[in-house]
């Protein structure tokens, strides 16, 4: 009994001071003190000492365990410190090297253009709507009279997702005129909006053209309306945009979805209209497609075309941000090079 006690002893502080991590520390107590350590198992073997050695063998028990707990406690101490000083030595802290600088961000330029078409449409009462970027076939081009064998719906030409069936065709918007249909199937009259957001077309990427541009189209219906109001509202809106002398001009044009249509140009704001290089000499630069709403458009979307009448308009973003800003490659609008959009 005592040489077994003297051998566990010794195998315990061996043990303990082998240890190197506090799981495996852990772990060596509990074989030699835990319910079913060693030590534990001699004392239930003290049935089979004499009555009479039991008190002295039961002390020799107790004062082993007590050494035992004690080098457990130091060696545990002593890996805390040796622990928390390594820390200390690997996480020395510098103070004297120069902070990270916090980087300001900046508008892209094509949020600076959307800001303030925004903000002249809300100035003249028209109302900012968002819709969806994947839209049906039928929103996109059906319900602006774009019919099935029309050029804009070839593949070569729109991103389809899918064809879910029995609900029609599922793609990348071409224009967010799909937002207006949603806006005037609600059937709240008058209507007077700005729909801006992401389009997409199948093109390949060059200085004038991305798969992925941006639009802001505009919708009036109201009883009433006619060309002359957005031939007024397209006026004050260039006027806005590129200071007071500006003038505009209506071509004669063809959109599916109004009828009649026009191209506008405004007088180039770089040379007033005398021709420069900026308007290729021609004294004008087009901005944007509008129209009077076709009536089978109202039509189809649930307004009566006797009653109510209506313009609508579509502005390339990213055009008039290229021209205000006099940048000469749409390519650099995507790029995000922070030495390109902190000039703006
Ligand atoms: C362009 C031409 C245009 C529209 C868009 C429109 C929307 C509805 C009804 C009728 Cl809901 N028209 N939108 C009208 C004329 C032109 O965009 O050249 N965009 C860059």
């Amino acid at each position: 009994m005592k040489n077994r006690l003297e051998q566990i002893r010794e195998k315990a502080i061996s043990q303990i001071t082998g240890c190197d991590t506090a799981e495996k520390l852990n772990e060596v107590r509990v074989a030699i003190l835990g319910k079913k350590g060693e030590l534990t198992d001699l004392l239930k073997s003290m049935k089979d000492v004499a009555p009479e050695e039991r008190p002295k063998v039961g002390q020799m028990v107790n004062e082993a365990r007590a050494e035992i707990e004690k080098v457990l406690e130091e060696h545990k101490s002593k890996m805390e410190k040796a622990l928390r000083e390594a820390k200390m030595r690997s996480e020395v802290i510098d103070v004297t090297l120069p902070a990270k600088k916090a980087e300001l961000g900046h508008r892209h330029p094509n949020t600076i253009a959307l800001e303030e078409v925004e903000r002249i449409f809300v100035g003249m009462g028209y109302e900012v709507v968002e819709g969806s970027e994947v839209e049906k076939d039928y929103y996109n081009f059906e319900a602006l009279n774009i019919p099935a064998d029309h050029p804009a719906k070839d593949e070569q030409d729109t991103f389809y997702i899918a064809s879910a069936n029995g609900t029609g065709e599922i793609l990348l918007r071409t224009q967010t005129s799909g937002v207006q249909i949603h806006e005037m199937e609600k059937g709240r009259l008058p209507i007077r909006m700005i729909a801006p957001g992401r389009v997409f077309r199948s093109d390949e990427v060059d200085a004038t053209h991305s798969p992925c541009f941006h639009q802001i189209e505009g919708l009036v219906v109201d009883r009433h309306i006619t060309f002359a109001d957005l031939k007024g509202t397209l006026a004050e809106f260039a006027k806005a945009l590129f200071g007071e002398e500006t003038k505009v001009k209506f071509r004669p044009h063809h959109f599916p979805f109004t009828e009649p249509s026009a191209e506008v140009d405004v007088s180039c704001f770089k040379c007033g209209g005398k021709g420069c290089r900026f308007c290729k000499g021609s004294g004008w630069i087009e901005i944007l497609g509008c129209g009077m709403v076709h009536p089978h458009v109202l039509e189809m979307s649930g307004i009566d075309p006797e009653e109510y009448t209506g313009f609508a308009f579509g502005i390339g973003l990213e055009r008039i941000a290229l021209l205000k800003y006099e940048i000469d490659d749409l390519r650099l609008m995507y790029e995000n090079d922070i030495r390109f959009l902190r000039q703006f």
